[in-house]
């Protein structure tokens, strides 16, 4: 199995702030991603402090969670309460508990620079999944446009189970997605300070 995507490029990531935010439908796939998309983060150098992880029930709910989550952090950079965007958007820690990754962090402040959807929507009998695709990969990249901070998209649309796997490291000699997501974000992050 080949990455055909382009060249992985490293940027440094060091002072940046991202949020993940992942559904929690085929929790699998979804960890193992989570997993590639942090390792690439901390390797560029944003530290474990700046990544704030939270989780929707599913795709379809990550639009409108990466909007409120990015709107929080705005909020709370311009107050002085010290909550944190996690906080705001009404998170607890149960909902992560079951992801090992994804604990919620608190300990810095300020708007994101780059925020990351991963879903996996897997086709099934029903048409719930050309609905949801269509809707989520519009709704981030509205997200995206209409905050002018990079939302990377991280949603998996495949056939079935195998090809989810393929596609986040799981079968032998495939490549985690997750990784060129943490990247990109870091990339995009970066690009959009020198671009202001
Ligand atoms: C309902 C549904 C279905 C059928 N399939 C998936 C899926 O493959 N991946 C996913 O992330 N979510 C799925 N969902 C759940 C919806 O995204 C959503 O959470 C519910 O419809 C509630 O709004």
């Amino acid at each position: 199995m080949h990455n055909k995507g382009p060249a992985p490029v490293r940027h440094d990531g060091t002072g940046l702030r991202v949020a993940i935010v992942h559904a929690r439908w085929n929790d699998n796939i979804i960890n193992a991603l989570l997993e590639g998309t942090k390792a690439k983060l901390l390797e560029c150098g944003v530290s474990e402090s700046n990544i704030v992880v939270q989780s929707v029930p599913g795709s379809w709910e990550l639009p409108i969670a990466v909007q409120r989550l990015y709107s929080a952090s705005q909020v709370q950079s311009s107050s002085s309460s010290g909550t944190s965007a996690g906080d705001l958007l009404g998170a607890s820690t149960t909902d992560l508990a079951s992801l090992p990754t994804a604990s919620p962090s608190a300990s810095s402040t300020g708007p994101f620079d780059a925020l990351i959807a991963i879903g996996v929507l897997i086709k099934g009998e029903t048409m719930h999944f050309e609905y949801i695709s269509d809707s989520v990969s519009q709704g981030l990249m509205r997200v995206s446009l209409d905050t002018g901070v990079p939302v990377i998209f991280g949603v998996l649309t495949v056939l079935n189970d195998e090809q989810a796997q393929a596609r986040a490291g799981l079968r032998p000699g495939s490549h985690n997605h997750g990784e060129d997501w943490g990247l990109a974000a870091v990339e995009m992050a970066v690009k959009r300070k020198a671009w202001a």
